[in-house]
């Protein structure tokens, strides 16, 4: 499969390096020409449990340079997915399939806009990287990826793309209900990412404070109150989902972390920020997430002055 990666920060990078050891082609495309020089010049540096190899990549800013591609994954911010989807349209042939990664909610209806909905999947995963630089990024967290059809049918591309995810060392299951997945992934976020962002914490800190398994707990029990309202099947308890996730990347700084830490935007529309605007017209009350979505937004608007 010929797979084109849209959005080289931590994660495209990881499942890029990943991807070599079972894609027949795989490309990572971003917008940063500093970022794109150095991999097409010396490779991708991936430091997992200790060690760090080089990785050989096809690199490019320009996508158009890059063809027709049996896959396309989406790992770019929730909020440049419009963007990132018009822009690799020449990408797409009669059977290509655009694939999301991300996280977040909207992802799928910003994706359906502009591509077939028969050609689109969604998919979550439980990794976590840390972009220590531009092309430069250590393995930090280790989770399961669900990968699924919209219509909840497991297909045979489904059953292909996991397993060339397994054979790259991706552990990967197709899911006969990727929206609950979806929401279930979510959760992990809404309780891990923000509080991170603000604590200044790697994601297994927060497990050693009181003080923030408490707001962890408040966050989660929020956002899975609004998912239960809107008909999400919740299996696991998401409070402690959520700790197991914060234990399997204690090492990593969450993404929300990361862009604190460089100053910029962040998911929080798409994270805590969703939560608040769903339980909206359930009537759900949801003043952990509302205080967090402020904080972080206040944060974000003094990056720019
Ligand atoms: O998805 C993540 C993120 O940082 O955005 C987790 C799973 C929390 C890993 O850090």
């Amino acid at each position: 499969m010929k797979t084109v990666i849209i959005g080289p920060g931590a994660m495209g990078s990881l499942f890029g390096s990943l991807l070599t050891r079972a894609a027949k082609e795989i490309w990572l495309v971003g917008n940063r020409q500093e970022q794109v020089d150095r991999i097409c010049s010396i490779g991708l540096t991936l430091e997992e449990k200790g060690k760090a190899q080089i990785v050989p990549m096809n690199a490019s800013a320009d996508v158009t340079s890059v063809g027709k591609a049996d896959l396309v994954i989406f790992f770019v911010k929730t909020y440049d997915i419009e963007e990132a989807v018009s822009d690799s349209l020449s990408l797409e042939k009669e059977d290509t399939i655009f694939l999301t990664l991300q996280n977040g909610l909207g992802n799928e209806e910003a994706i359906c806009k502009k591509v077939n909905p028969k050609k689109v999947m969604l998919g979550i995963t439980g990794h976590g990287a840390t972009l220590l630089e531009p092309g430069h990024i250590r393995h930090a967290g280790w989770g399961k990826t669900y990968i699924g059809e919209l219509d909840h049918r497991i297909t045979d591309r489904a059953l292909r793309i996991a397993q060339m995810f397994c054979e790259a060392g991706i552990e990967t299951e197709v899911s006969s209900n990727i929206h609950d997945q979806v929401w279930g992934k979510l959760l992990v976020n809404v309780g891990i990412n923000a509080l991170t962002a603000l604590t200044g914490f790697k994601n297994g800190q927060l497990l050693d404070y009181p003080e923030t398994m408490r707001l962890m707990e408040k966050l989660v029990s929020e956002a899975a109150e609004v998912a239960r309202r809107k008909g999400v099947h919740i299996v696991e308890d998401p409070v402690e989902k959520v700790k197991k996730a914060a234990e399997a990347t204690r090492e990593n700084r969450s993404s929300m972390g990361q862009d604190f830490d460089h100053r910029r935007k962040t998911e929080i529309d798409a994270i805590n920020g969703a939560v608040v605007r769903e339980a909206q017209p359930l009537g759900t009350p949801v003043p952990f997430n509302q205080a967090v979505t402020d904080l972080v937004k206040a944060i974000e608007k003094s990056f720019e002055r």
